[in-house]
């Protein structure tokens, strides 16, 4: 099974995320540019909660849902740890995993990473913006936390498009970042996150900046929002398989 990022590529000056650790009069909203491509496996990996054990169980679930003579895509791949991980997990000798980025930086660098993996034939990374992605004959694919990034009046054409683009009994990964309605899970989920950074190496002034450059760029939804979506799109079953404070991920399936 795939080992987390943190694990595979270890951090070093060079690839450290410290891209708000300097006081900055004006924030631009985030963007994913060479300079988060270069330290982006420490920067998901201290910021998001559960994110290694995530790409370990798609990797789990690639090797009961991807079927043979199949695709799985990989949508909003960023370095491809999502399409490595179903790589390594499928168990049939016959598919394809596509990945698509809207970032040329991401596409480049996960490029060069997956053909020096042992799962290069299987695995083709595109530069691409997800919601006009063809999907077709797929077994399997994966939202890893980029439906977030997703302005949210196209985010039900998006799921419609990759439930038509299935077959019977593919599985859909979307991971999140959530909120919430009642105000008090809502801070406190916050608080604790923020916690998780701190403890994770990051400064006040980091998670501060960071929050600052993503609120323009990210939208999270609840989590009753992405089951009506889900159920809207299509799809017969969904379930929550995993959450950590504002972290969650769904599996649903066609
Ligand atoms: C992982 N899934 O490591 N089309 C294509 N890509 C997009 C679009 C779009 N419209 N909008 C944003 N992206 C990955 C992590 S990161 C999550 C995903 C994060 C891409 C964007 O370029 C970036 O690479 C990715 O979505 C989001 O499992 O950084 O929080």
């Amino acid at each position: 099974m795939l080992k987390t990022d943190q694990k595979r590529y270890p951090v070093t000056k060079a690839n450290k995320d410290q891209l708000f650790a300097t006081p900055s009069k004006q924030i631009a909203d985030f963007v994913f540019d060479q300079s988060v491509v270069d330290v982006f496996p420490d920067m998901i990996n201290r910021s998001v909660p559960g994110y290694g054990s995530i790409i370990n169980t798609i990797g789990l679930l690639a090797q009961q849902y991807i079927q043979s003579d199949s695709n799985a895509y990989d949508l909003g791949c960023s370095l491809g740890a999502g399409s490595l991980a179903m790589a390594q997990g499928a168990g049939v000798d016959k598919f394809q995993v596509i990945g698509v980025d809207n970032s040329h930086a991401m596409v480049e660098r996960g490029t060069e990473m997956m053909q020096q993996s042992p799962f290069s034939d299987f695995i083709t990374l595109q530069h691409g913006d997800l919601c006009d992605q063809n999907i077709e004959n797929a077994s399997m694919a994966v939202l890893n936390f980029t439906l977030q990034f997703i302005s949210p009046q196209k985010r039900l054409a998006v799921l419609k498009n990759i439930y038509q683009g299935m077959r019977p009994g593919a599985a859909l990964v979307l991971s999140e970042k959530i909120c919430f309605d009642d105000v008090f899970s809502q801070q406190t989920n916050e608080q604790l996150h923020h916690q998780f950074k701190q403890t994770n190496g990051y400064s006040a002034l980091e998670i501060s900046q960071k929050r600052t450059a993503l609120e323009n760029v990210l939208e999270p939804e609840t989590l009753d929002t992405h089951f009506q979506r889900i159920h809207e799109a299509g799809f017969q079953h969904c379930n929550t398989w995993f959450q950590c404070f504002n972290f969650a991920s769904l599996i649903a399936i066609k």
